[in-house]
């Protein structure tokens, strides 16, 4: 069975109660490709996830940006995988860039947050990917290989998991990876699945890409064979994302 076309939108820490269901509106006017030909998440910030998830349509899940690593308890400012089971919040973002460059989570921690969420029941997007000075220094693989081993350290179960990989000089800089680019990384940490993991969650997996796509750079990006869809943050609050999910077609 192929790998069913994956678009994420993180809203990131943007919105007002009105522009938020000014974007779910948008979203629920739009004409997409059925379900069965891709899967739409949206990830707005916590406090807007009910009021997202309650007006969204019904084709479209929703996504928090983050979650803790294990039960909550007193752990101030917090909000725990059960919360958002809770909430039925199907899906969480784990690993982002901006989380492990900001608030140093290492690959350990996300990796036990990625362990924690899925035994939980929540459905997981993992963020790996390099920096320019990492890239520059030819060290790309190595970089998203230890991200992605971190993770699949802790996880048995593969078909909750969604790998976005994601590099950090791409990342709401307007400087998208090439097609090649993309596709190089992706093919690469696909065989890293096969030789690390198994055959069949390498080719089960969805691995998507983020960092600069929009409306004009999705199709040929889409177009890779391994590139199984999109994360996208800034062209995921305006109308253009449509365009993004129509990729998928
Ligand atoms: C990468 C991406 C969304 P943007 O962080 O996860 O953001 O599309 O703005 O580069």
């Amino acid at each position: 069975m192929g790998r069913k076309f994956f678009v994420g939108g993180n809203w990131k820490c943007n919105g007002t109660n009105e522009e938020v269901k000014k974007i779910v509106s948008t979203l629920n006017g739009a004409e997409v490709p059925s379900e069965d030909v891709v899967e739409v998440v949206v990830s707005p910030p916590f406090v807007f996830l009910p009021v997202v998830k309650s007006l969204l349509r019904s084709d479209f899940y929703v996504a928090a940006q983050n979650c803790w690593v294990r039960k909550g308890g007193a752990f101030t400012g917090e909000v725990s995988a059960e919360m958002l089971i809770n909430l039925d919040i199907p899906w969480v973002i784990l690993g982002h860039s901006e989380r492990r460059a900001l608030l140093n989570e290492s690959n350990e921690f996300v990796g036990d947050k990625v362990a924690y969420a899925l035994s939980q029941g929540l459905k997981v997007i993992a963020c790996v990917g390099e920096t320019l000075e990492q890239r520059e220094s030819g060290s790309t693989l190595e970089v998203v290989a230890a991200q992605t081993k971190a993770i699949a350290d802790q996880v048995t179960n593969w078909a909750n998991v969604v790998i976005a990989y994601e590099p950090v000089w791409a990342i709401g800089t307007g400087k998208v990876a090439s097609p090649a680019q993309a596709q190089e990384v992706h093919q690469d940490l696909r065989k890293w699945l096969a030789d690390n993991v198994s055959a069949e969650v390498s080719s089960t997996t969805r691995i998507i890409y983020g960092g600069s796509v929009n409306g004009a750079n999705c199709q040929v990006l889409a177009g890779q064979p391994d590139v199984d869809g999109f994360l996208v943050g800034g062209a995921s609050l305006k109308p253009e994302f449509v365009d993004i999910i129509n990729s998928a077609s």
